[in-house]
């Protein structure tokens, strides 16, 4: 039998988490990760799942489109840094119920541990990004971005705004997140507000920023996950290096260069946000 930890779901979701706070991203307990699996992910774990699993948790929310489905997701106030050394504890295996409003653990999350309080926003995240990808989106990232989350200090939130931004700072931008990203004003993290916006922001974006708070990252999978929020968070902190000079910008990527970019590279861009 295979030990759940040696499965790819699992391990790809360590190395996530060890990822990111390596960059800096997950003080204390900051930040949340969750991961729809497969079939095949499903059919890997299920000889490790607990014999007895919990009871069924009522959400408060209905995801239709995750009915069934089965996640791992990091655990309500536990540091992303301990999960390489013990994802037993740090992490857990959900199973959603047949109508997708309730949730049992059916494996980890050992010692009465239980899913991030972020796990709502999460999943109806996922619900939309399941649909607006044909089911490829697989990720849900939530990280506290420092370079990011400094800029929602500085510059209008508006994702028009923080797209020219982030698009003028880095040449591989227009390429990664042609979209752009969305911008989600500050609310109180763990709530349905914060989750509704979030979600109907993220049917039109892979990413949105999360007013003094950190960054929301959807994907098919960790290491493109994981490369959009690197993506985003290196732009950002190279337009920070650009400010900090305090000299005038002599020059920046214009918008027929953004154009050109998207023409040889195979992307639509935003054209709401360019000139
Ligand atoms: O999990 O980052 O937004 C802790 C948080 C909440
Ligand atoms: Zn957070």
């Amino acid at each position: 039998m295979t030990d759940i930890l040696d499965t790819e779901a699992i391990r790809g979701f360590r190395r996530m988490c060890e990822d990111g706070w390596l960059e800096g991203w997950h003080e204390r307990n900051g930040g949340n990760l969750t991961y729809r699996m497969s079939d095949a992910d499903v059919a890997a774990a299920r000889p490790g799942f607990s014999a007895a699993p919990r009871e069924w948790v009522e959400m408060g929310i209905t995801a239709e489109n995750l009915a069934g489905e089965f996640f791992v997701t990091t655990g309500s106030g536990k540091f992303l840094r301990n999960v390489a050394l013990d994802a037993a504890a740090n992490v857990g295996i959900v199973e959603l119920n047949g109508t997708g409003s309730a949730y049992r653990v059916v494996w980890g999350l050992e010692g009465g541990a239980v899913p991030t309080s972020e796990l709502p926003t999460h999943l109806m995240n996922h619900s939309i990004r399941k649909q607006v990808t044909d089911g490829a989106n697989r990720v849900i990232y939530h990280c506290h971005a420092t370079n990011v989350i400094a800029l929602t200090y500085v510059l209008p939130l508006t994702a028009r705004d923080f797209t020219r931004a982030l698009w003028q700072s880095a040449t591989e931008c227009p390429v990664v997140f042609p979209e752009g990203v969305g911008v989600c004003p500050w609310m109180v993290p763990g709530g349905a507000d914060i989750a509704m916006a979030t979600s109907e922001l993220m049917r039109t974006y892979q990413a949105v920023v999360w007013a003094q708070h950190g960054l929301f990252a959807s994907g098919p999978d960790f290491d493109v996950t994981f490369g959009l929020a690197h993506t985003i968070e290196k732009s950002a902190e190279i337009y920070w290096k650009v400010l900090a000079t305090g000299r005038p910008i002599a020059q920046t990527i214009t918008d027929d260069a953004l154009r050109a970019i998207a023409r040889d590279f195979g992307v639509q861009l935003n054209e709401d946000f360019l000139d």
